[in-house]
């Protein structure tokens, strides 16, 4: 990306398109949603332009800050946004840039451009999704000023003072008008991002602060080793079965494309491959993707047999062997990317295939040649994994062929639901065959089925697939949903629209929940993905007053009920300890009702935040669990992971 070869910018270059309107009537349009997400997307798109110039070559660092009042400042010391006179439209660029949709110079060309992704549409949109913003530029030895409300200039450029430096700030107070839901920014939802920005374009120094009161925090986000540490980190708390991240970076001649790769394995079974192009999360994939996977079980074939860990006669190692506790991340940078799939995050171009496929054919062969003792445990990792595939092939043979003999074999714990449209239905995974016993009694029969979950549930993350089909628990969820698991996972078998655990109000409530979000997360994926899974809210208290009944969810709601109907004239409030306590119809009316009740939706934010939470609540290791527990004890609502 260091082609630093001045490009000569000319306010010619920038297309009139056409005014701010649009993009205030339709917000979704060009920033996807207007929840915290489309709020947060607001700081990524100004900061995405920052890197761009950082990575044509004039920026090394970004400072974000949160300030006071929840507004925005990013700043960095590139060389300051273009100000000279826009000849069509007279006025400076700067001003084009921020109040003409699409504007902005970025046709491709001379650099891979961050942005032209996703949502990549520039600092116009943010400015009019902004209550106010203002620009300043520091360059040709001046500082420039300008400022803007809801995506109107409210100031001409002016010159307010000199510098010696160049480089560009931007202030923005996001419109509450338009982010209905709030515009409280997540320290850690920025952390998380900045971060991942820092991993993938080495080198940068990405400052985030929180000038907020009583969240005075600054970070530092700086990794001279690119993704080498992003594979690091994300395997900090799990155990590595070789020393060295594997890591090459390869560009292609006149720079059309390159290709950076880090991977290391680890004693887990679940695969974690990132995969990004042009900074941009590629979940669904692509063509990197499958370069990369391709070679991959070509290479450590090859020279397992090679090497004779496998002999002649003997079945090689499948895709799903040789991926079994690997993290890699792979990063591509191309000049012309073609976003495809449902969500636009799958790369299209087909030349990135052969390029992936050819620098990872390379550079791993190498690397085995170079270090036959990592070779060694990573083969010997791969082979493990191969038996154990096998054994579970059989299992799951097992259990397939006992579904084709009988095929509606429910579980007999089941309580079905009458109702056969999925869309309509819903199951409650119960804790305790008591509180499943006043469940069945309590729901509506139609819609609602109830199996209930005796005791703890298997941890998914320390056992493999073979294992796994043996718990019964499991095999009654499996057959109970309709639709398998892992590779024969199929969502439109489903059964129940809604699958709602409901646990005790305690930590053994809390554990069985993340047990089930684990297995769910790590063989069920989609139907967390898809909004599938939800956490019901069982009450804390019951209090009686009179002829009225309360029922209360946290501790809080219970001290401001009592001081609102005073303490006189109540039998002392019931806290319930458990499910079990509550009798059907208790449990119908705070629980279960579809009028009443609350549900939470289980959600994706990040394939690595969720990977983190779940290497760490159910892994191996105790310290950063404990960490973990403590640091998010108080944050008891939200269950986005
Ligand atoms: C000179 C020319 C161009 C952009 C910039 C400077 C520049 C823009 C931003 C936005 C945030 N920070 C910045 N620093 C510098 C136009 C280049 C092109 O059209 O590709």
């Amino acid at each position: 990306m260091a082609n630093a070869k001045e490009q000569q910018y000319n306010a010619e270059q920038i297309q009139v398109l056409e005014g701010l309107e649009p993009v205030r009537k339709r917000p979704g349009m060009y920033i996807g949603t207007t929840s915290s997400r489309g709020l947060h997307h607001l700081v990524y798109e100004v900061v995405d332009n920052s890197i761009d110039e950082a990575l044509a070559g004039y920026c090394k660092s970004i400072k974000v800050v949160i300030q006071k009042d929840n507004s925005i400042l990013v700043e960095d010391d590139g060389r300051g946004m273009p100000v000279d006179i826009h000849p069509k439209l007279k006025i400076p660029a700067v001003e084009v840039i921020h109040t003409v949709l699409h504007a902005g110079g970025k046709f491709g060309g001379g650099g891979y451009k961050v942005s032209g992704g996703l949502h990549g549409v520039g600092a116009s949109v943010v400015n009019a999704l902004s209550e106010w913003m203002e620009v300043q530029i520091r360059r040709d030895g001046n500082i420039y000023r300008q400022t803007y409300e809801r995506g109107k200039t409210t100031s001409p450029l002016e010159i307010i003072g000199t510098s010696k430096t160049t480089g560009s700030r931007t202030i923005f107070k996001p419109d509450a008008e338009i982010f209905k839901e709030g515009v409280e920014f997540s320290y850690d939802t920025l952390e998380h991002r900045l971060r991942e920005m820092a991993f993938l374009n080495k080198g940068i120094k990405i400052t985030l602060k929180d000038e907020r009161e009583g969240r005075k925090k600054e970070e530092v986000f700086h990794y001279e080793g690119g993704i080498r540490e992003f594979v690091k980190h994300i395997n900090k708390d799990k155990e590595a079965i070789h020393p060295d991240v594997v890591y090459f970076e390869v560009r292609k001649a006149e720079q059309e494309m390159e290709v950076e790769i880090a991977m290391q394995y680890t004693d887990r079974y679940n695969e974690m491959i990132l995969a990004y192009a042009n900074n941009i999360n590629t979940t669904e994939g692509g063509t990197h993707m499958v370069g990369f996977k391709s070679a991959l079980t070509r290479v450590l074939n090859d020279y397992a047999r090679k090497n004779k860990f496998i002999k002649e006669n003997e079945e090689g190692l499948s895709g799903e062997d040789v991926r079994e506790g690997l993290t890699a991340v792979i990063s591509v940078k191309l000049t012309q990317p073609q976003f495809e799939g449902q969500t636009k995050t799958k790369l299209g171009n087909s030349e990135m295939r052969g390029f992936v496929d050819t620098c990872t054919s390379e550079n791993l062969t190498a690397f085995l040649e170079e270090n036959p003792a990592q070779a060694r445990q990573i083969l010997d990792k791969c082979l493990r994994a191969a038996r154990a595939r096998e054994a579970a092939r059989k299992a799951r043979e097992l259990t397939r062929r006992k579904s084709v003999l009988d095929s509606i074999a429910l579980p007999g714990k089941l309580a079905d639901c009458s109702e056969k449209d999925p869309a309509l239905s819903e199951i409650f995974l119960v804790e305790g065959d008591s509180a499943g016993g006043s469940a069945k009694m309590g729901r509506d029969r139609s819609r609602q089925a109830i199996l209930p979950l005796r005791g703890k549930i298997l941890n998914v993350e320390k056992a493999r697939l073979d294992r796994i089909l043996n718990s019964d628990e499991i095999k009654n969820m499996i057959t109970a949903f309709g639709c398998n698991i892992g590779q024969d996972f199929n969502i439109e078998k489903l059964r129940y629209h809604k699958i709602i655990i409901m646990t005790d109000a305690d930590v053994d409530g809390a554990h069985i929940r993340t047990l089930l979000l684990t297995f769910f997360y790590r063989y069920m994926k989609p139907l967390i993905e898809e909004g599938h899974v939800y956490i019901a809210q069982p009450p804390l208290y019951r209090t009686v007053k009179g002829k009225d009944v309360y029922y209360t969810y946290t501790e809080r709601e219970q001290e401001e009920l009592l001081n609102k109907i005073g303490r006189q004239g109540i039998k002392t409030p019931q806290r319930y300890k458990g499910l079990g306590e509550m009798d059907a119809e208790q449990l119908w009316e705070t629980t279960m009702d579809f009028d009443k009740r609350s549900l939470i939706q289980v959600t994706i934010e990040d394939m690595t935040a969720a990977d983190e939470i779940f290497t760490i609540l159910m892994g191996d290791k105790v310290p950063p669990r404990k960490k973990f527990i403590e640091d998010n004890a108080k944050y008891v609502k939200n269950l986005d992971i």
